[in-house]
């Protein structure tokens, strides 16, 4: 058995959740802050068999491939007299850090 820890940006995760539900893989989210950015960030742990390995890597590539998205900047344009334009910016979103470790045990008491 393998445990996939995987962090993702908040706004992949409960999509990420119902995706690897759908497919009867066990999962568990926690709330927490990357180190670099100190910004809220999500980890998803889950327990796979060995043989599912892949199925659930599939899953979060799929679900978290980083992509571009055009979101709205408020920051003053160059000429504009300190003026805020809100305009468009392209931006990378997703994207996902995963670790696999080997599991020994496996228990529920
Ligand atoms: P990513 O490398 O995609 O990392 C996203 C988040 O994944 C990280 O959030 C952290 O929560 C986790 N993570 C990444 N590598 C890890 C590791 N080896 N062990 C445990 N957790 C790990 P942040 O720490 O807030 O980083 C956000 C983004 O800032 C990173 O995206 C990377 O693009 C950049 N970054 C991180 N550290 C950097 C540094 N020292 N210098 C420049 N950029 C950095």
């Amino acid at each position: 058995m393998k445990l996939i820890i995987a962090i993702v940006q908040d706004e992949d995760a409960n999509r990420l959740v119902s995706a690897l539900m759908e497919k009867n893989l066990g999962v568990t989210k926690l709330a927490t802050t990357g180190g670099f950015l100190r910004a809220g960030n999500t980890t998803l742990i889950s327990g796979v068999e060995d043989e599912r390995l892949g199925e659930a890597l599939g899953v979060i590539e799929k679900v978290c491939k980083s992509r571009q998205q055009v979101t709205t900047s408020s920051a003053p344009l160059n000429g504009s007299n300190g003026v805020y334009v809100p305009y468009p910016v392209r931006v990378t979103v997703g994207g996902a850090t995963v670790f696999v470790l080997e599991v020994n045990q496996f228990l529920k008491v």
